[in-house]
C-alpha cells in the first residue's frame, strides 16, 4: 500500500470533519475562551494549519513561513491555553483562509514526494499531521462539551439500544511475557516505540468499562465522602474541586440523575460507560469495588495479545475498525452501551477496549526502554514523568487513524473534560 498516495485523501477527510465540527458556530463563539483549560476554537483551527505548514511545507520542502509571528502565537508551549483568547490571533475568517492556503500548497507539493527519508518513510510525517488534526478535533469536542450552548448533535446523543450488560464480569489472563509497543506500525508515534517484552503477572480485568449504573452506586453509597477510598492527593483534590459526582451529572428532584451532553440535558443511561471522571475518582471507585486500575501493560496485553502469543493492531484482529466492531470517530456522539460490540471483543473476551471512552490506567507516562524522540521532543518526551497518567483505547470521538492498541494518551490525574472513563482490574 502506498501511504503517500493515500495521504492527500486522509488530509482532505480530516479537514472536512474539522470544518463540520466548527460549522454551527458564529465568530464570537469561535473566538471565546470557553474554559481556562481549553483553547479558543479558532486558535485550534489555525494551530492545526500552522503545524501542517511547519512539517509539510517548511520542514519537508524548505518553504518560507507564511508569517513569522505565527511561530509564537500558535506554538502550544509559548502561551497557556487560558491566555490564548487574549493574543492577537487570527479572527475566524483569517484562520479559515490560512488553513486553506496551507492545505492548497501541501496538495501541490505532495506529488513531489519528500526529500527527508526518515520523515517520509511510509508517509510518517503525513500521518503525524493527519493524526494531529484528528486529535485537535477531539479536543475541540471536549471544548464544545464545556460550553453551555446546545450544540446540534446528530441524533442528540440518544441511545441506540437497551442492553442487559452485567458489568462486574471479569476474565483472568494468565501470566505471560508479552510484546508492548510496536516497531512496524507505520504511523505509530515515538512513544509507542520500540516494541519490547514485558512480564505480566496473572491478573483479572473487567470485561467492560465501569458503567454509569455501577458508578452511580458508588456515588449513592457515599463514595465521595469516604476518605479511606481515596489516595491523599485524590482526597485533597476531591475537596479542593468540590467533586461529588462525574462532571455534568445532576441529581433530579425524583432522585434520578441527568447528564449534560453538548449543552443538552439527558437522562443518565445506565449501561453506558461512565464518562468525565478524573483519575482520582477512578482510583477511589476501584478501591471501593475491591479492585484497582490496570497497568498500561495489562491493558495492552488484554487488548492486543492472543492466547497463542500473537500481537494484533486491534482487539478483534488487524482489520480496520467498522461500526460493528467499535464506537469510534463520532459515529455516534456518545459512548455506546458497554456490550454493543461483541464482535469487537479481544481474544480473551474483553469488550469495548477500543472506542467509547479513553480508559485511565494506573501507569505514569514514560518512554519505553530504548525510546528515541522522533521527530520532535515536544510531542511526547517533554511530558515524560510521574505527573501524568496514561489513558488507552480511544473514545467515541477518536478518529480511527489516531487509535490502535499501542496508542498512548496522557493527562493530569485531575482532568476530566476529555472523554475518559475506566475499567477495573485486580491481582489474580
Ligand atoms: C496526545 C492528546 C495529549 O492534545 O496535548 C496535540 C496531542 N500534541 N498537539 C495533546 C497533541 C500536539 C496531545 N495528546
Ligand atoms: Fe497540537
Amino acid at each position: 500500500m502506498d501511504l503517500t498516495a493515500l495521504a492527500a485523501t486522509h488530509l482532505e477527510h480530516a479537514r472536512a470533519r474539522t470544518l463540520d465540527v466548527l460549522a454551527p458556530f458564529d465568530d464570537e463563539e469561535l473566538r471565546r475562551q470557553v474554559s481556562p483549560l481549553m483553547s479558543p476554537l479558532c486558535w485550534a483551527l489555525a494551530h492545526v494549519g500552522h503545524y501542517e505548514e511547519l512539517w509539510l511545507l517548511r520542514e519537508l520542502h524548505g518553504a518560507a513561513p507564511t508569517d513569522e509571528r505565527y511561530d509564537d502565537l500558535y506554538d502550544a508551549f509559548r502561551h497557556p491555553r487560558r491566555e490564548r483568547a487574549g493574543l492577537p490571533i487570527l479572527e475566524p475568517d483569517g484562520a479559515r483562509a490560512y488553513v486553506a492556503d496551507v492545505r492548497a500548497r501541501v496538495l501541490d507539493t505532495i506529488e513531489r514526494g519528500a526529500p527527508d527519508a526518515e520523515l517520509a518513510r511510509d508517509a510518517f510525517v503525513y500521518g503525524m499531521v493527519v493524526q494531529h488534526e484528528h486529535q485537535h478535533q477531539e479536543t475541540m469536542l471536549a471544548t464544545i462539551g464545556l460550553m453551555d450552548r446546545p450544540y446540534p448533535v446528530p441524533g442528540n446523543g440518544a441511545r441506540r439500544r437497551v442492553s442487559d450488560a452485567s458489568t462486574s464480569r471479569e476474565v483472568r489472563l494468565p501470566g505471560a511475557r508479552v510484546v508492548m509497543g510496536t516497531d512496524d506500525e507505520p504511523w505509530a508515534y515515538d512513544n509507542e516505540r520500540p516494541a519490547h517484552l514485558v512480564d505480566v503477572a496473572p491478573f483479572r480485568i473487567d470485561v467492560t468499562p465501569v458503567t454509569n449504573a455501577a458508578y452511580r452506586a458508588f456515588v449513592e453509597a457515599g463514595g465521595y465522602d469516604d476518605r479511606r477510598l481515596w489516595s491523599p492527593a485524590g482526597w485533597s483534590w476531591r475537596h479542593e474541586a468540590g467533586l461529588e459526582h462525574p462532571d455534568g451529572w445532576q441529581r433530579e428532584g425524583d432522585g434520578s440523575w441527568s447528564v449534560r451532553r453538548f449543552g443538552h440535558r439527558i437522562d443518565l443511561v445506565a449501561d453506558e460507560p461512565v464518562e468525565h471522571v478524573c483519575w482520582y475518582e477512578a482510583e477511589a471507585f476501584a478501591t471501593w469495588a475491591g479492585k484497582r486500575l490496570p497497568t498500561e501493560a495489562e491493558w495492552e496485553y488484554a487488548a492486543s495479545w492472543t492466547p497463542d502469543g500473537v500481537k494484533r493492531r486491534y482487539p478483534w484482529g488487524n482489520d480496520d475498525p467498522t461500526v460493528e466492531l467499535a464506537s469510534l470517530g463520532r459515529e455516534h456522539w456518545a459512548p455506546s452501551a458497554v456490550d454493543t460490540h461483541p464482535t469487537g471483543a479481544s481474544p480473551h473476551g474483553v469488550l469495548a477496549m477500543v472506542g467509547d471512552v479513553w480508559e485511565w490506567t494506573s501507569s505514569t507516562f514514560h518512554g519505553y526502554p530504548g525510546f528515541r524522540s522522533f521527530p520532535y521532543r515536544e510531542y511526547s518526551e517533554v511530558f515524560f514523568g510521574d505527573e501524568y497518567r496514561v489513558l488507552r483505547g480511544g473514545s467515541w470521538a477518536t478518529h480511527p487513524s489516531a487509535c490502535r492498541t499501542t496508542f498512548r494518551n496522557w493527562d493530569f490525574p485531575i482532568r476530566r473534560q476529555i472523554f475518559c472513563g475506566f475499567r477495573c482490574a485486580r491481582d489474580d
